[in-house]
């Protein structure tokens, strides 16, 4: 019985070993960053992002509750700053290029200008975003860590300068880096 017992243990302290080796091994070229939203100029809008290097591409998850249905713009903004009351810390649309704001993917755009996301009738909108244009993990200007992420009251109208005509700012998150 005792003999039977201790293999169990053996058996189960080898799977566990090796349960967090597997994981270890999966981590170790998984770069990840994250912004939690925070309600600004007296909106009730919060949210979070889910920002993940994969080989030379970042995935950019977000999701934003508590906003008003319809499309709001969503930006990355310069400043990894969101104290101000109206968000207005976090600064310009973030342009490490130095071109004019629009469509993403147009001839004029900034590198911020993620475009706009759709809430729906409870007040929910989930956005997903994929590109080689920014990194996590570079010491270049298009590192995307320390900047902040922003919604909208309004619609970006992609055409606008120099922000898309989006109104004031609802909700903002900086991005940090949460785990490599
Ligand atoms: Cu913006
Ligand atoms: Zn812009």
């Amino acid at each position: 019985m005792k003999i039977i017992k201790k293999l169990i243990v053996v058996t189960i302290l080898a799977s566990v070993v090796s349960c967090n080796q597997a994981n270890k091994a999966d981590l170790s070229d998984t770069l990840l960053a994250s912004a939690e939203l925070e309600s600004k100029s007296d909106s009730r809008v919060t949210g979070s992002a889910r920002f993940e290097q994969q080989g030379d591409k970042v995935v950019l998850l977000l999701s934003i509750y508590g906003a008003s249905p319809g499309l709001h713009g969503v930006h990355i903004h310069e400043n990894g700053d969101c104290s101000a009351h109206d968000g207005s810390s976090s600064g310009g649309h973030w342009n490490p290029t130095d071109d004019q704001h629009g469509a993403w993917g147009a001839d004029h755009y900034h590198y911020g200008d993620i475009g706009n996301i759709k809430v729906d009738s409870s007040g929910n909108g989930d956005i997903a975003f994929k590109t080689n244009k920014w990194n996590l993990d570079k010491d270049d200007k298009f590192n995307v860590i320390n900047k902040s992420i922003i919604v909208h009251s309004g619609e970006d109208d992609l055409t606008s300068q120099p922000s898309g005509n989006a109104g004031y700012k609802v909700a903002c998150g900086v991005v940090k880096l949460s785990k490599r």
